[in-house]
């Protein structure tokens, strides 16, 4: 049996000085039950915590991991920029450099802004796309997440044309009328929703597969129909890639699905680990952001060397080693159908949902294709699994709702641990 009595102590002390003893609330395990454990290290597939227990992880920093944790490349990239300084503030060669990269890898940004996390680079577009079109509204999707920014924390209302109503205390209701919300991979109610605000809607946001209700793929067709709704309506179309981009393909979703939306939004990877978000798109909307243009946004720490270092090095491997994408799906679909030849073995046939390196188990026999359906998830019987899982040192995301990452040094020896501790903890999770 796992021990964490200092992780334990660490998170009561925690909670004196930071609200949930986290700086992110996903991390404090309250959807999972029981403490989290407070990390210490962490190099290629693992993670150790406090106590010295060592984990297998399958969250990779929520997606930054993708070598693996603390890839030598990334590493040396950092060593060799902190001597130069640590922040300007002023324009670097290095930026032109990623920028340049990003261009080349991403089909839809030809210009792109360099930001410090996913939640800016989602504000940053959605305002660019408001501004570019003089529209108010946009368009989001139930079970989306695209940050904290107030336009996003918007959940479905009722009435009929699904305005949003707040999702967290502080979002006002001004702001919640310009969200309008509609089911995942529902086209026909975004075409009744643009046609019910005509000439109003600035933009549709969406992850071109979804990571935050669990993941959830477009069903065909869905795609190239919103890409066709909005080059019908002068929508702006914007793909939050920040999970899948260079995580799917070095282009991301839009590579790998053949649909390029208007504008990006990236993350997570970007960085190699480093706090980095940008956002990206055509010439003619990108030239609409400060100074080029009046959109105005900015950031202290924005195109930070060491922060560019560390991105530039990861990018610069994911795009000259294109072959790591078959190696970390081959890896995935090994782990995918070990798992459910231990629920066969087992009786149950719960729904996985899998592409590239991206993979979630959810507690329901229901297709998962919405975050209606998503939800109809025993989340307890998560829980209980979650822990079983931690218990014999797999790391996993805390919450039924969240996605696992497979990284480049799961190896097969891994896998195989991985899918007894599988096979272990769906069998204690059932009490059987
Ligand atoms: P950040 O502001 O956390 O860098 O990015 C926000 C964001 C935007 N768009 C998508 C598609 C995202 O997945 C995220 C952040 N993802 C979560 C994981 N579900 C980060 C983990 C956390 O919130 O602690």
């Amino acid at each position: 049996m796992i021990q964490a009595p200092i992780s334990n102590e660490l998170f009561l002390r925690a909670q004196n000085s930071i609200p949930g003893g986290v700086n992110s609330p996903v991390r404090a395990f309250r959807a999972v039950g029981g403490n989290p454990r407070f990390m210490v290290s962490a190099k290629g597939p693992y993670m150790e915590d406090e106590d010295g227990n060592r984990y297998i992880d399958l969250i990779n920093s929520w997606g930054p991991m993708i070598l693996g944790h603390a890839p030598a490349l990334v590493e040396k990239a950092v060593l060799e920029a902190i001597p130069h300084s640590l922040s300007f503030g002023a324009p670097t060669r290095k930026e032109i450099e990623i920028a340049e990269l990003i261009v080349s890898m991403v089909p839809s940004i030809e210009k792109v802004r360099m930001v410090n996390s996913g939640t800016e680079a989602t504000m940053s577009a959605i305002r660019v796309a408001r501004g570019y079109t003089g529209r108010d509204k946009i368009i989001k999707f139930e079970g989306c997440y695209h940050g904290h920014g107030d336009s996003f924390l918007i959940s479905a209302g009722s009435g009929a044309i699904t305005l949003g109503v707040p999702d967290s205390p502080g979002v006002t209701k001004g702001t919640a009328n310009d969200t309008l919300t509609v089911p995942y991979n529902n086209l026909q109610t975004v075409e009744t929703l643009v046609a019910a605000n005509k000439g109003q809607v600035a933009a549709i946001i969406l992850e071109p597969v979804a990571g935050n209700m669990g993941l959830v793929t477009p069903e065909a067709g869905f795609l190239q129909g919103l890409r066709d709704l909005c080059d019908k309506e002068g929508i702006v179309l914007i793909f939050d890639e920040v999970m899948t981009g260079f995580r799917l393909a070095p282009g991301g979703a839009q590579q790998l699905y053949g649909v390029t939306p208007d504008m990006s939004t990236l993350g997570k990877i970007i960085g190699g680990g480093m706090p980095v978000g940008a956002y990206g798109g055509k010439k003619e909307l990108m030239d609409y952001v400060a100074p080029a243009g009046p959109v105005y946004q900015a950031g202290t720490l924005s195109g930070n060397p060491i922060a560019m270092s560390a991105g530039m090095a990861m990018l610069t491997y994911l795009h000259d080693h294109p072959e790591v994408y078959t190696q970390l799906e081959n890896t995935t679909l090994k782990m995918v159908a070990g798992m459910q030849q231990n629920m066969q073995q087992l009786g149950f046939r719960y729904t996985i949902n899998c592409v590239g390196s991206m993979f979630s188990i959810f507690f329901t026999e229901q297709p998962v294709c919405d975050f209606d359906t998503a939800k109809t998830s025993d989340t307890a019987l998560f829980g209980r699994y979650f822990n079983g899982m931690l218990q014999r040192g797999i790391y996993l995301a805390p919450s039924q709702y969240e996605t696992l990452f497979v990284s480049t040094v799961i190896s097969d020896e891994l896998v195989e641990k991985y899918l007894q501790a599988n096979l272990e903890a769906l069998q204690e999770a059932h009490n059987l």
